[in-house]
């Protein structure tokens, strides 16, 4: 019989990690990383850690609130992430399951799974029935809105690090500069390596089919969220119109919301990101219906639990890595040869600096 383990608690701790390399995007400069870390502690000793990333500082203190509010909720409940979800789900139903309510459940959901893992002594991706294995994984870093001599410079820093495969973000004011930067870019680093880019939202979708026309021919893997991410049957219309493939998904708030895309046919590949999807529990319920839907999944940052995940998915796609929690963990995911390499050591592969946590705890 294996002993029933109950929650006693979630604790939520606020950083702002320094950043190696800021990235501009077309939303604007992402230079700092403002996360919650979570700890998740057991009646039976184990204790299974998460971050979130806020993007902006201020979002820091409601999301520590609302994973605060949450632990009361679950204290003392047995340590079942899908009734952590059904009790969520229920409680928050008229607050909206969406924003940064989604994040904190997101949360509370990876870092229950992470407790679960430890409680047995496995890593994430064998508590989910699978086993660590290297996974293909672009760095995601750099490459940021910058002039074409800056990121064919970043590129190969990036590349250097051990990827075959990197991602350019786009979306300046003109379409010319950004094909100036992806050729630039491709003439420095050959035909063999991978190039994605990235738009975060900033075309029309007739601005989207000019812009992407123009990159048909640069052989990018894909064109990632030209336009505003919910409008599915806009992003039907670019994905029609172009040979290159679209991506999106960072900003699906459920397995229902891609669900949605996926009856919109709104895109070739999918990209959920585990906070926003709903932790380990909502990317699993992803994962089915892309296996259903035949089509593609990456992943969207949290390299750490992310590698774990992609270990269990059946049509698992590409890791994008970015390193922006490396200052308060005290163990780096592994690169090598183009892969991510998630480790056997139990849990999901996130384990804190106290030195640094404590450096750069804010208020
Ligand atoms: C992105 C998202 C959030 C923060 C920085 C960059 C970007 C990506 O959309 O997909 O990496
Ligand atoms: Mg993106």
């Amino acid at each position: 019989m294996t002993e029933t383990i109950r929650i006693r608690r979630f604790i939520a701790r606020r950083v702002i990690a320094p950043m190696n390399l800021p990235l501009l995007t077309s939303t604007g400069a992402v230079a700092k990383a403002p996360l919650v870390l979570i700890d998740c502690e057991t009646d039976q000793g184990a204790v299974g850690h998460a971050y979130l990333f806020s993007i902006t500082p201020s979002a820091l203190r409601p999301l520590t609130a609302m994973v605060t509010e949450m632990s009361e909720l679950l204290a003392g409940d047995e340590l079942l992430p899908f009734e952590i979800e059904r009790k969520l789900t229920q409680r928050f139903t008229l607050l909206g399951l969406a924003g940064l309510q989604r994040l904190a459940q997101s949360g509370i959901d990876m870092a229950a799974w992470d407790a679960l893992a430890r409680s047995r002594g496995l890593p994430l991706a064998r508590l989910l029935g699978g086993a660590p294995k290297p996974v293909k994984a672009y760095n995601s870093k750099g490459l940021g809105i910058m002039p074409a001599e800056g990121a064919v410079e970043e590129a190969h820093k990036l590349l250097a690090e051990g990827f075959h495969a990197a991602k350019i973000r786009v979306g300046r004011p003109e379409a010319r500069d950004d094909l100036a930067v992806v050729r630039a870019v491709r003439k420095a680093v050959g035909d063999e390596v991978t190039l994605m880019c990235d738009y975060n939202q900033a075309l029309t979708v007739t601005e989207a089919i000019r812009r992407g026309e123009m990159l048909d021919d640069e052989g990018l893997s894909w064109i990632e969220e030209p336009i505003r991410h919910d409008d599915y049957e806009g992003c039907a219309r670019i994905a029609d119109a172009l040979r290159t493939p679209v991506q999106i998904g960072e900003n699906f708030d459920s397995a229902f919301a891609m669900q949605s895309a996926l009856s919109a046919e709104a895109c070739d590949y999918v990209m959920p990101d585990v906070q926003r999807i709903g932790g380990v529990t909502g990317w699993l319920r992803a994962a089915s219906l892309a296996h259903a839907a035949g089509i593609e999944m990456s992943t969207h940052l949290f390299s750490e639990v992310s590698a774990h995940l992609l270990c269990v998915t059946p049509t698992a796609h590409w890791l994008e890595y970015v390193d922006w929690a490396d200052a308060v963990l005290a163990a780096r995911l592994k690169i090598k040869d183009g892969f991510a390499i998630p480790g056997e050591e139990p849990g999901n592969g996130i384990e804190w600096d106290e030195a640094a946590v404590r450096k750069y705890a804010v208020g």
